[in-house]
């Protein structure tokens, strides 16, 4: 690789953006009230450089139907990027520029911000710098929570033992079961076993009804929660809005905004108290930036979704940082998965975002498209 002076003379330009989708297990499956997932469908970014460096990065595709399509068209749209400087910001802010009049929403704007990430990636690894040092910042322990689904009491009751056993300081489970009082059974008995140890937030991933999300939200309102998460569909914003005024549990909402505007509608609309921004769905490393710089201005707190390992970075440098969500969506394909220790996990101290491939295992969980 070049030296440090050569490298920041000389920028370096982008040769090759390549894809390659991949269907990796989850074990157990993610339970929601809106779905299970057996599988996290991921689309692998590598962007290739003449500097001697590649830039990784991963988004997840949520459905597998989606997953070819999402890596045809990422891999269509990351051949702009080739032949261009590596100015992530610049670079992106030019390539979005050519869908004005298309519009970004969906498969695209995940492409965009799949090939954002690892063109970010591959500037950090550029300047051999860990993303958050290039940021401004430096790698340091976030407090992380442990992220489960809706596996039901007992095994709900199991996570949140192991949970407060690893040392974490927090535990998110997924609710929504049909009754009402199911909920508050496996509130009670989670909340019994993190003891004063941990405390918990849950999740509804947008099961319910305005008039039921009131009735079940009011029935949780005086168990302590950290937060509650999408009690109703992720784009009624004026429902959040009414629920929250309603309540005195904060409202957590962000892994469904689109871009910087998705996060400033949610805020003018008073739909929540926290942000946990999707780095994919806010638009990559500069759709993240530019969100969290208006989520501070409100002073909102800051929690990520998904994309840990990256996230961790960018928590580093973002001051109401909140919490870490620890869900290794990708683990299963990844060199060096993050780490937790005593309730923390610190990004990688290595150049770049910490996305490392298993390439063994990419070739195992490969789809053919
Ligand atoms: C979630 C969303 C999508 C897939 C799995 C889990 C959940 C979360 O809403 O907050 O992680
Ligand atoms: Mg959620």
């Amino acid at each position: 690789m070049s030296s440090q002076k050569e490298l920041i003379a000389h920028c370096p330009n982008v040769t090759s953006v390549k894809l390659r989708p991949v269907l990796v297990p989850l074990d157990p499956p993610l339970r929601t009230a809106s779905g299970v997932m057996a599988n996290a469908p991921l689309v692998l970014v590598d962007v290739e450089t003449d500097a001697g460096v590649t830039g990784h990065a991963y988004f997840f595709t949520y459905s597998p139907t989606v997953l070819p399509a999402a890596a045809r068209l990422a891999a269509d749209v990351g051949k702009l990027a080739e032949g261009q400087p590596l100015h992530p910001r610049e670079l992106m802010q030019s390539i979005r520029r050519r869908f004005v009049l298309l519009g970004t929403p969906g498969l695209l704007d995940m492409a965009l911000a799949g090939i954002d990430m690892a063109l970010w990636d591959a500037h950090a690894r550029s300047v051999g710098l860990p993303l958050s040092r290039l940021l401004g910042g430096d790698p340091k322990p976030i407090k992380a929570y442990a992220s489960f689904g809706m596996d039901g009491l007992q095994r709900a009751v199991t996570s949140a033992e192991q949970s407060v056993e690893a040392g974490f300081l927090a535990v998110k489970i997924k609710i929504g079961y049909p009754t009402l009082r199911e909920d508050l059974d496996v509130v009670n008995a989670v909340l019994k076993a993190l003891g004063d140890k941990a405390e918990l937030m849950i999740d509804y991933n947008q099961a319910l009804s305005v008039p039921e999300a009131l009735r079940r939200t009011r029935a949780l309102d005086d168990f302590g929660l950290a937060w509650i998460e999408e009690p109703i569909a992720c784009d009624d914003l004026s429902g959040h809005s009414q629920i929250r005024q309603d309540l005195r549990t904060a409202i957590q909402l962000g892994e469904n905004s689109w871009g910087p505007k998705g996060m400033l509608a949610m805020i003018r609309q008073g739909a929540s108290d926290l942000a946990m921004p999707d780095l994919m769905k806010v638009g990559g490393v500069s759709g993240w930036l530019d969100a969290v710089a208006i989520c501070e201005a409100h002073g909102m707190p800051i929690s990520n979704h998904f994309y840990q390992e990256a996230s961790a970075h960018l928590l580093a440098i973002t001051p109401f940082a909140h919490y870490l969500e620890y869900f290794g969506i990708a683990d299963g394909v990844l060199a060096a998965p993050l780490k937790v220790t005593n309730g923390y996990a610190t990004a990688s101290n290595s150049p770049g975002s910490g996305v490392e491939w298993d390439e063994d295992a990419v070739k195992k969980y490969a789809v053919q498209v």
